[in-house]
């Protein structure tokens, strides 16, 4: 990632996205001021940022203003943040560390995690079925329909209610790229989907090559989790390294080891590279972040 145009332009834009979450979650001042305060730590100065940054990017293709895709923007992050925020619970991963601070259940308690959990997935929807300037209340509702596929049982949800289901058990590549799609894919996914369509309309071979670029990512996008999660040390990555192997989990690296796993990632960033052909200059960022999501050491 040694790109100076990318780098400003990522660093500006989690500025940005940071600024928004900022303004957008209740303060901690605000009654009942725990689960406020938990909100707040849960979701703001951390983590890498990468879907928003995708829906900017995917913005940038279909010239969205600023403010529409800040919008989704934080509404996708959100359902990330509530995601991790269940997840480290002891009924699900048990984890103590995330974004480099103890977790939500830790720092505050369980009941606290689940509930910090429930208001940002339902405040993600209250800001994007909030009226969006310049987008059609069609639109926007397909909007609202696409992040709800993507969070719920045929998406982010199921797949996490498969992954819990599968440890200890082998699964073959077919299992297991399913259950990535839904688990972490789908919201990448989605990511993606609502930046584009913030603004002006792709045609339908277009969307479906956007969405080709989407699936194929957000899968090297856990390819490369997987990778790390073994050769990355937990000061790094900001959450406990090593886990995937200690709790018995299937993975890219358990399933094909780890050079093949590396080879996978690559293979799957020159699929969703060739998808972007027909977007030429305008898929500049996208293709950046692909280099981005791939490379990452965290
Ligand atoms: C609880 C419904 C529910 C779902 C949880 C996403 C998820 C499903 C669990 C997270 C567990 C995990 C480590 C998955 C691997 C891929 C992933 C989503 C990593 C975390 O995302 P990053 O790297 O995190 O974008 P940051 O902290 O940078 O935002």
């Amino acid at each position: 990632m040694t790109n100076p145009n990318f780098v400003s332009w990522m660093t500006a834009t989690q500025q940005q996205v940071e600024a928004a979450l900022e303004a957008t979650l209740p303060s901690s001042e605000r009654t009942p001021q725990q689960l406020h305060d938990a909100m707040r730590y849960s979701t703001l100065q951390g983590g890498k940022r990468v879907r928003p940054l995708l829906a900017f990017a995917a913005g940038e293709l279909v010239g969205a203003t600023a403010a529409n895709v800040g919008r989704i923007a934080c509404a996708v992050e959100m359902i990330h943040a509530y995601s991790l925020v269940h997840d480290d619970m002891p009924c699900m991963d048990d984890d103590v560390l995330r974004r480099g601070k103890p977790t939500c259940h830790v720092a505050y308690d369980d009941a606290t995690a689940l509930l910090v959990g429930d208001a940002l997935q339902t405040l993600a929807f209250e800001l994007l079925s909030t009226p969006l300037e310049g987008i059609a209340a069609a639109q926007q509702l397909s909007m609202v329909r696409t992040l709800a596929i993507a969070s719920g049982h045929a998406g982010m949800a199921g797949g996490q209610a498969i992954d819990l289901a599968s440890v200890g058990h082998e699964l073959d590549q077919t299992e297991l790229e399913f259950m990535h799609c839904m688990k972490t894919g789908a919201l990448i996914r989605a990511a993606v989907l609502l930046g584009a369509m913030c603004g002006q309309p792709l045609t339908a071979a277009e969307t479906d090559s956007l969405d080709h670029f989407a699936k194929r990512i957000g899968l090297a996008f856990q390819v490369v989790d997987d990778v790390l999660d073994v050769e990355a040390d937990t000061a790094t990555l900001g959450k406990t390294a090593g886990k995937d192997e200690a709790n018995a989990k299937p993975t890219y690296v358990s399933l094909m080891g780890l050079a093949q796993a590396k080879q996978f990632a690559r293979d799957l960033y020159d699929d969703a590279l060739a998808a972007l052909t027909p977007f030429g200059d305008k898929a500049a960022r996208l293709k950046q972040l692909a280099d981005y999501i791939v490379a990452r050491s965290f």
